[in-house]
């Protein structure tokens, strides 16, 4: 199984009870206006039961046949007319099945459901109800015209510019089919660093075709855009957000994307970024530059996204407020139809971040909210690190912004405010490597998002249990402990990465492995020594006093707990202050031994988690089990990297030793220095 078919592999069910629990089904019914969107829920269905279950369901056209499933839109009192869009019933009658939505794509993915629990072996008793949380539920693609994809780790762009809009490869077919399983219903297909040349009629022609392939299975195309686009493409001397020619060339260029693609998503940006242009560079806000977009787009349903990620190069600031203070002021004073897209932490999509400090903090602002799936900090494609534990730990934290209760994801679902648009957006870890994602858990990424896109409440075990039977292995015993592998891989990998709250101390550009000692950068913020703050003392970003005080951007009861280094998490001590390395935490240990004990049990798991894997063996199909196999092994061996490597250099500032219980490296500081010079080496 080289992984191609994603989680929709619909192999024959052995379980002869969920066989004989489905064999009473032969025909569908379908409305009598079969349009592209139906057709595909038709198509899926008959593929579904003729793999999963051998049956081939013939369609038909009476209504009053028994072992039929029906396919109806309508207005079933199961979905209320309040239910949001492209909600779903799964109604089951004595001898037919209804799929009922008020919207076709609702239709779509209420089959999708229904495979599901044939995939994962369940018999379907009672009556289904689902509705998305989240309105807008969509992937980032970060694709370059070139092929390359930045931050991508499993091949080259799945988008083959070159070949299109004449070839359609199809795998943006399974791509459709694989989003539309989880509710996923947007998608911008280019970086975010973006290229002037997507808004070119060359490259509107080859998106049109992206789009037309994507449109029946409900996932609308947005198009990431470069803020300079008027000056270098329409050649004009400005793009100044608010001169009237700029004005005018982005009316008639959103008119001209409408004439490719009607139902067009909207714009994606990030202005004055990283070095990207933006508003800024004419003297505007954010909130000019979003709402001349917002302008050209009135005519239309589409709506425009701006991203949050921003800061300035400050070596006396704290880039863990800059997007809040950016940001602050323009409260308020955002079009309707823009939405604020946020990273789900203050920094950078480091493997644990506490939430960022603008959820909850802008109450007239449509928040929506960034996480990221491709692993740039976790792993790439070698580590085994399950992320629904961390986007959860986000959604679930409370912000207090209006009293207890009020959660990150309350916020983003828009109904701590109770806002009209919602949305949720995944950094895609899709590529053209024949199982999409690298590391074929990878995929459990993708998955995980798109099912807490949909609802938020899933928990990170369902969703994968369900992951692991619909990809791996139906087998209970099995299933158990690969769940229990996935819970723990994230922790794991936090212990020997950033026990304790440490971040951002990657190695430089690439940011695989580690590099704790960088200290000089284009930027000062892109050093680990402005994050960690390593010194005679102790270790840590002091976020609570004269330096920063970047906690005063929470609530109270924030400040009251994480703003407390004796009642702040551990998890997150380092995120907000500068411990004493003999301090004692309520471990019992100090704060380096302590540190040491992390870094050293993150290395012990990646063992453990080998003899599981191992275990695992007779279940799982031979080449998925070699290839994890061997990852592991690498994830054991760059473990023993990252724990060397800021076990040896921190141990430079504390002048304490390694507990005599651990092991001692066996090589030097200077030695695991080297191997991150010989990387950079030409
Ligand atoms: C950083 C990535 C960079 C992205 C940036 C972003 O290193 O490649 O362009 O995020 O989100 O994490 O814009």
């Amino acid at each position: 199984d080289d992984g191609s078919r994603l989680w929709l592999k619909y192999d024959l069910i052995k379980n002869k009870n969920v066989q004989s629990a489905y064999a009473k089904y032969n025909s569908i019914i379908i409305p009598s206006k079969k349009t592209p969107t139906i057709e595909k829920a038709l198509e899926e269905l008959q593929i579904g039961f003729k793999g999963l279950l051998g049956k081939n369901l013939t369609n038909n056209s009476k209504n009053n046949t028994t072992g039929g499933i029906k396919l109806e839109i309508t207005n079933k009192e199961e979905l209320t007319k309040d239910s949001p869009e492209d909600s779903f019933a799964i109604i089951v009658q004595k001898d037919n099945l209804t799929i009922t939505s008020k919207t076709e794509t609702g239709v779509l993915y209420g089959v999708f459901e229904l495979l599901r629990n044939i995939q994962t072996e369940k018999i379907i008793t009672k009556n289904i109800v689902s509705s998305p949380k989240v309105k807008l539920r969509m992937l980032n693609h970060w694709d370059n015209a070139n092929g390359t994809v930045e931050r991508g780790y499993a091949g080259s762009s799945i988008w083959k510019w070159n070949e299109l809009p004449f070839r359609i490869d199809p795998r943006y077919i399974t791509y459709a089919r694989a989003n539309a399983s989880l509710g996923i219903n947007a998608t911008s297909i280019n970086n975010v660093n973006a290229s002037s040349r997507f808004l070119t009629a060359e490259y509107l022609e080859k998106i049109k075709a992206v789009a037309d392939v994507l449109r029946p299975y409900g996932i609308k195309v947005f198009i990431s855009v470069n803020f300079r686009s008027p000056r270098t493409l329409g050649g004009l001397k400005t793009s100044d957000p608010l001169d009237t020619d700029v004005r005018k060339w982005w009316i008639e260029k959103t008119k001209e994307i409408h004439q490719y693609i009607p139902d067009f998503g909207g714009y994606l940006v990030k202005a004055n970024s990283e070095g990207e242009p933006g508003p800024q560079d004419y003297g505007r806000t954010h909130a000019d530059g979003a709402n001349m977009l917002a302008e050209a787009m009135k005519p239309y349903n589409g709506i425009v996204i701006w991203r949050a990620f921003v800061y300035n190069a400050d070596p006396n600031g704290d880039r863990f407020k800059e997007g809040y203070e950016q940001f602050k002021p323009l409260d308020g004073k955002f079009d309707p139809k823009v939405i604020v897209q946020v990273k789900n932490g203050p920094i950078d999509f480091m493997p644990r971040e506490p939430f960022h400090p603008m959820f909850g903090s802008f109450p007239k602002t449509k928040l929506g909210i960034e996480f990221q799936i491709t692993q740039e900090y976790l792993g790439q494609s070698t580590h085994l690190t399950y992320l629904a534990p961390m986007f959860r730990e986000c959604l679930d934290t409370d912000t207090y912004a209006n009293g207890k209760g009020s959660t990150v994801s309350k916020v983003i679902d828009g109904s701590l405010y109770n806002s009209q648009m919602s949305l949720m957006a995944g950094v895609a870890n899709t590529g053209s490597d024949a199982n999409w994602c690298g590391h074929p858990f990878n995929q459990a990424n993708w998955y995980a998002f798109g099912r807490l896109a949909w609802n938020h409440e899933l928990s990170s075990e369902d969703i994968a249990k369900e992951w692991i039977g619909m990809t791996l292995t139906n087998n209970n015993n099995a299933k158990e402990k690969i769940n229990a592998i996935m819970q723990k891989s994230l922790p794991t990998y936090i212990k020997y990465t950033y026990p304790l709250g440490l971040h951002h101390m990657m190695g430089e550009g690439h940011h695989y492995g580690p590099e704790p000692w960088l200290t000089k950068a284009a930027r000062p913020d892109w050093t680990s020594i402005y994050y960690h703050r390593a010194d005679s003392i102790g270790l840590g970003f002091d976020r609570t006093g004269k330096v920063s005080n970047a906690i005063k951007l929470y609530s109270k009861e924030i400040i009251d707990t994480w703003g407390n280094p004796d009642k702040c998490d551990l998890n997150y001590l380092l995120w907000f202050h500068h411990i004493p390395w003999s301090k004692k935490l309520n471990t019992g240990n100090s704060l380096w031994e302590e540190l040491c004990y992390r870094y050293y049990s993150g290395v012990e798991e990646t063992k453990n988690l080998q003899k599981e894997w191992n275990e695992m063996k007779p279940y799982i199909d031979k080449e998925t089990y070699a290839s994890v196999m061997a990852r592991l092994k690498i994830q054991e061996k760059e473990a023993i990297w990252w724990r060397d490597s800021c076990v040896l250099y921190f141990k430079e500032f504390s002048k304490m030793p390694i507990p005599n219980n651990l092991i001692l490296p066996n090589r030097t500081l200077e030695e695991v220095k080297k191997l991150v010079e010989i990387y950079h080496l030409r």
